[in-house]
C-alpha cells in the first residue's frame, strides 16, 4: 500500500518534469524578429548633368547575429522634394546578394518623399526572398544613388528588420547564440 503510493509519487514527479522539460523545449523554438536602425542623415549626391550614377552613398548596418534568415524587411526614410525616379536603392546582404528596393523610373514609389517599407508598403524592384537561407551575421550595405542632376534626396534613416529561427544557429555560432537556445 504504502510502496503503490510512493510509486505514484515517482510517476508524477517524471510527468512534472517531461512537462517542463517540453514546455521549455517549446519555449526556446521561436521565430524572432530583430529590427536594427542607422540614422544616417546625410544627401544622397546629385547624379551628373546628362546621366549616369552620381557618387553613392553607402551606409551599413552589421548584424551580430549567427542565424538563418527566414524574412528581411527595409524601411527607407528619404526625403526628397521631386524627382524620387532619379534614385536607385539597393542592398547587399553579408553574403553577397544585392538586390534593387528603389529603382530610377519610379514603380510604386512616390514622386515626393520614399518614407516606407519594402515589400510592405512598396514594391521592391527585385524579389527579396532571394535574401531567405542566407546567414544573418556580418554587414548589410545600403547602396543609394541618384541617376539624373536636379532633385537631390536626404537619406534620413533606414532600417533592416530580419526574422530567423532562432533554434537554428549556424556554423558561425558563438557561446552568446548557444545560451540563446536554452533561454
Ligand atoms: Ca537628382
Amino acid at each position: 500500500m504504502f510502496g503503490k503510493s510512493i510509486n505514484v509519487c515517482i510517476f508524477l514527479w517524471i510527468l512534472i518534469f517531461v512537462s517542463v522539460v517540453l514546455a521549455g523545449e517549446a519555449q526556446c523554438r521561436a521565430i524572432v524578429e530583430t529590427t536594427y536602425t542607422s540614422n544616417v542623415g546625410q544627401q544622397i549626391p546629385d547624379g551628373p548633368a546628362g546621366g549616369g550614377s552620381g557618387t553613392p552613398l553607402l551606409d551599413t548596418i552589421n548584424v551580430p547575429l549567427g542565424f538563418i534568415v527566414s524574412g528581411v524587411e527595409v524601411y527607407l526614410n528619404i526625403s526628397m522634394v521631386d524627382f524620387t525616379s532619379d534614385l536607385i536603392v539597393r542592398l547587399t546582404s553579408p553574403g553577397g546578394t544585392q538586390l534593387g528596393l528603389a529603382w530610377v523610373g519610379g514603380g510604386g514609389i512616390p514622386a515626393t518623399n520614399i518614407i516606407g517599407w519594402f515589400p510592405t508598403d512598396f514594391t521592391p524592384h527585385d524579389n527579396m526572398d532571394q535574401w531567405i537561407g542566407e546567414y544573418t551575421e556580418g554587414d548589410w550595405v545600403l547602396d543609394c544613388r541618384d541617376y539624373s542632376n536636379n532633385g537631390i534626396g536626404t537619406l534620413n534613416s533606414w532600417q533592416l528588420k530580419i526574422t530567423y529561427d532562432d533554434s537554428v544557429a549556424t556554423e558561425q555560432e558563438s557561446w552568446g547564440q548557444i545560451k540563446a537556445l536554452f533561454r
